[in-house]
């Protein structure tokens, strides 16, 4: 019959683990955030959050904001740490196990007997080997499991079935739902569409006309919580990349770096996001005779730093120095699997 899909998300994760060391700042408005000029928050408590602090909020307005929060510079190193123990105790829990990020995974439970109270007893035996909290949600899929366990953050414990679903976030603007981002929300809103009801309700034809044949009806799905992807319990992605092409060739550096600069930015955000780093940074180059080249180099650690990342890939475009004008051009950060032994212990992960 239909499957079983638990999502689950450590609460305030880096913060919790600081928490656990330090446990005479429970309670307390507490941030986990870097200290350069342009360092912004990875984790606020749920205390500090009242204040409107949270994950990317910059730091220094953060301080501003609330002078009384301790701010604790990351320890990443601590942090996956904790998290490879987390996952394995998932792992000894629960046989099919896709983890996604340093703190949440996909569990499929369909088949397993009483599914939510393995489910149930997965949450108690986190808390007891690690002493750390989570949040599952469980439903027909992992859309409908990813936004039930973010329902009800912290300790969340949310079963919905996909109408369920459809009628708990039916009034929620459609940009609450992963996969749907903030300029196709835009988008949205022009066409008068703010609910995801409103979304879900709206012909296909019609969404294919505003959309296209393909995201139009996909946006549909996602609004009516319909989701086929499976739990992958051998995890693909070794690279990640953005690359764009011009509506007009650009000629000379002077042009395209700046274009280089952006693509980095929207690639480093995503590494961060993801918890990924790599030690290979590529460019791709695209000519007006859509001949394709590509340059990459290997740095000694791995990095989703903008910083590190665009003084490579700057100077690999700069060595090209392309010699006719430029359709496309493209960034890579590669071998992402590499530095990350921890929650992905046991996982294999193969280039896409
Ligand atoms: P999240 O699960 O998004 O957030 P959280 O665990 O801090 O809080 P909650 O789930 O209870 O809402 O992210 C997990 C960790 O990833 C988080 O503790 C810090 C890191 N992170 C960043 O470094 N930058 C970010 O922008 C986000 C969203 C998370
Ligand atoms: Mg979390």
């Amino acid at each position: 019959m239909g499957r079983v899909i638990a999502h689950l998300d450590m609460d305030a994760f880096y913060v919790s683990v600081e928490l656990a060391r330090r446990p005479e700042l429970r309670g307390k408005p507490v941030v986990v955030a870097g200290s350069g000029a342009r360092a912004v928050v990875t984790t606020a408590s749920y205390e500090a959050r009242k204040f409107g602090v949270f994950s990317a909020t910059p730091a220094a307005w953060a301080r501003r904001r609330c002078p009384d929060a301790i701010f604790i510079p990351p320890d990443f190193e601590h942090y996956r740490a904790r998290s490879r123990e987390v996952m394995a105790v998932l792992k000894e829990q629960v046989e099919r196990v896709e983890i996604v990020g340093l703190d949440e995974a996909y569990l499929d439970l369909t088949g397993i007997d009483r599914p939510k109270a393995a489910a149930r007893r997965v949450k108690a035996a986190i808390q007891e080997r690690t002493g750390l909290c989570c949040s599952i949600g469980i439903g027909p899929n992992k859309l409908v499991a990813k936004m039930a366990s973010d329902a009800e953050k912290p300790d969340g414990f949310v079963v919905l079935s996909r109408e369920m679903a459809m009628e708990r976030f039916g009034p929620k603007p459609p940009g609450l739902v992963p996969g749907i981002g903030p300029k196709t929300a835009e988008r949205l809103k022009q066409h008068g569409i703010t609910t995801l009801r409103h979304l879900a309700q709206t012909p296909d034809t019609q969404l294919a006309e505003m959309f296209g044949g393909r995201l139009g009806p996909h946006l549909a799905r996602l609004a009516r919580f319909e989701d086929e992807r499976e739990v992958e319990t051998v995890r693909i992605a070794k690279s990640e990349s953005r690359e764009t092409t011009f509506e007009t060739d650009l000629r000379g550096l002077d042009a395209l770096e700046p274009v280089l600069e952006k693509l980095t930015g929207e690639l480093c955000q995503t590494l961060v996001k993801q918890e990924q780093s790599g030690r290979t940074i590529g460019i791709k180059v695209r000519l007006d005779d859509f001949s394709t080249h590509t340059r990459a180099k290997s740095i000694s650690e791995p990095t989703n730093e903008l910083d590190t990342v665009l003084g490579v890939a700057r100077q690999l475009l700069r060595d090209f120095d392309p010699p006719r004008p430029v359709r496309l051009l493209g960034v890579r950060v590669a071998g992402l699997d590499e530095g990350r032994s921890l929650a992905e212990a046991g996982q294999l992960e193969l280039a896409l």
